[in-house]
């Protein structure tokens, strides 16, 4: 379906190099004491910019949280001058994602953990064609990883891309699965994320990290909730949003807090380090189909 059809392939593609882009902007701003909400705002109209709309608020992973973070609205808060960061970006032109990330290390304490889930992305992505087997990418993966002495998160997981669709339910694991016999479709859009740490190797739920996406349409007797709900549903559709991308509608803290409450609003919380661990993380996307691989995002 994807890759045989030229409109989408050009759109697919356009959002792939504003990915790019994007994700280089933001590492290269993340600098110790400059403002993340700066960074984020200046990476998120650059996506505009250039055409795009971002598929997701952009993810700031500071050491032990490994995603689901992007500062609140009017954030002041600073990069850190030592640490841990990745830059996770999503890119969406009339539907059609990219997703890509990248890590670095701030004062340069962590370039071996940072260089861990680069090695692992660089050894996993040859061996993405139609046919591949989700074993032997999964296995390559944690074989790098735990190589360099790390670990591979074992439940976060790369996965497929649809239209308006982040997560198209088909995993690509980053760690070795020997039961598994799935192997990678044809005409099929694919994120692959390894990510490595040297805690635990799992990641576990924390508070909300200020990103939301729409659940479930309800029939509200609230006017001005009602009119938020349709607010959303155009801006957003399915696609994860951040709340700081709602303050220009009256009172949106309240009314985000509501439709939450109805189970209209789906909150997402921080994925932390089991143990505390830092969490390094490279990602591309590629659109795997019989004419060949193209990595939109590299
Ligand atoms: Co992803």
């Amino acid at each position: 379906m994807f890759a045989t059809d030229p409109e989408v392939r050009e759109k697919l593609l356009k959002a792939g190099s504003i990915a790019k882009e994007a994700r280089e902007r933001g590492i290269e701003l993340s600098e110790p004491g400059s403002v993340i909400y700066d960074v984020v705002e200046e990476v998120e109209s650059l996506i505009a910019r250039r055409g795009g709309r971002p598929a997701f608020p952009v993810n700031i992973g500071l050491n032990s949280v490994a995603a689901h973070y992007t500062p609140p609205y009017g954030d002041r808060e600073r990069f850190p001058a030592s640490g841990l960061l990745k830059f996770d970006v999503g890119v969406e032109v009339d539907g059609y994602v990219a997703d890509t990330a990248a890590s670095k290390s701030l004062g340069g304490a962590m370039h071996e953990l940072v260089d861990a889930s680069r090695s692992a992305l660089e050894s996993a992505l040859p061996l993405v064609r139609p046919g591949a087997s989700l074993a032997m990418i999964g296995t390559t993966i944690e074989n790098v990883i735990r190589g360099g002495g790390y670990r591979p998160i074992s439940n976060l997981m790369g996965h497929s891309i649809e239209r308006h669709n982040l997560h198209a339910g088909f995993s690509i694991y980053n760690v070795a699965r020997s039961d598994d016999s799935t192997t990678i479709p044809s005409e099929i859009v694919i994120a692959v994320e390894p990510f490595a740490t040297d805690g635990g190797g799992y990641v576990v739920s924390g508070k909300l990290g200020n990103i939301f996406s729409f659940s479930r349409e309800r029939k509200l007797e609230d006017p001005s909730l009602q009119e938020f709900q349709s607010i959303i549903m155009e801006r957003y559709n399915r696609l994860p949003f951040a709340e700081r991308w709602l303050a220009d509608v009256r009172d949106w803290r309240k009314k985000i807090n509501k439709l939450l409450r109805l189970g209209v609003l789906h909150g997402y919380e921080m994925l932390i380090e089991g143990k505390g661990g830092s969490v390094s993380q490279w990602e591309h996307t590629l659109i795997v189909s019989r004419e060949g691989v193209v990595r939109t995002t590299a």
